[in-house]
């Protein structure tokens, strides 16, 4: 398999969601959610956002082959199957990620399918790469620790939570914290390249457990992979998603 390189240093650009609660004066107010990355695409046509940092620099939980193939291989392969199934429904061309992501009812049958798998997979890795970061580590602060400690008793309680959540994923998936509607914080995870858009949730912080994420250093012991990925959570951009 062929490594990209050229992996943009320095310039951290995070993409932030913001949540419109268009409220349609019924219990059925949609959750519209748009993807805010000043170098992930909102719309067609989707370019594969730069790394935030050098692949090499995550090796306290990543080493820099899995960096390096997971986003110039995996996060580019769904970038570019996302774009060919637009390519051949202009209809969809226009429409916000994210508004497709959290409607899936809407989007057509025949490319749903599509938009679900590589719109998702673009999606959830757009997130992925800035909530980490070489400085991560620690514990969050502000808002999102009182959230944190008020819902889960304490930051141990949650992370102890998140970890089962991500280990006992069966097969490929997601583990999230997220916002629910009420503004509530949970644990959930999704299999694939589901997002907790499509069940009205709001990504806060997000591993991606696929064994591609972690198998060359880690093989079969997903455990240390998402143990150590606590040394490197960006609690900034967390935090940031949290509040936005
Ligand atoms: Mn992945």
């Amino acid at each position: 398999m062929r490594v990209m390189a050229g992996l943009a240093a320095g310039a951290i650009l995070a993409p932030m969601v913001r949540l419109e609660a268009a409220s349609s004066g019924k219990a059925e107010n949609k959750i519209r959610l748009t993807l805010m990355a000043p170098s992930a695409s909102e719309k067609y046509p989707y370019q594969l956002p730069p790394l935030p940092y050098p692949a090499e620099s995550l090796t306290a939980a990543i080493d820099p082959q899995t960096m390096q193939i997971h986003h110039g291989a995996h996060h580019q392969a769904y970038t570019n199957k996302l774009n060919a199934a637009l390519e051949k429904n202009p209809q969809l061309q226009n429409r916000a990620l994210t508004d497709m992501l959290a409607n899936l009812e809407s989007v057509p049958e025949d490319i749903r399918g599509a938009v679900r798998n590589h719109g998702g997979g673009y999606f959830n890795h757009s997130l992925f790469w800035p909530m980490m970061s070489p400085q991560g580590g620690g514990i969050p602060a502000g808002k999102l620790d009182e959230k944190i400690n008020l819902e889960f008793g304490s930051f141990d309680s949650f992370r102890v939570k998140f970890n089962q959540a991500a280990g006992n994923l069966f097969g490929s998936g997601w583990a999230w914290l997220v916002l629910n509607g009420e503004g509530k914080l949970e644990i959930i995870t999704t299999s694939n390249q589901d997002t907790p858009l499509a069940t009205g949730h709001k990504p806060v912080l997000g591993l991606d457990v696929w064994e591609h994420a972690y198998y060359l250093r880690y093989q079969n012991k997903r455990n240390e992979y998402i143990e150590n990925f606590w040394k490197v959570v960006n609690w900034k951009q967390a935090e940031s998603n949290f509040e936005a």
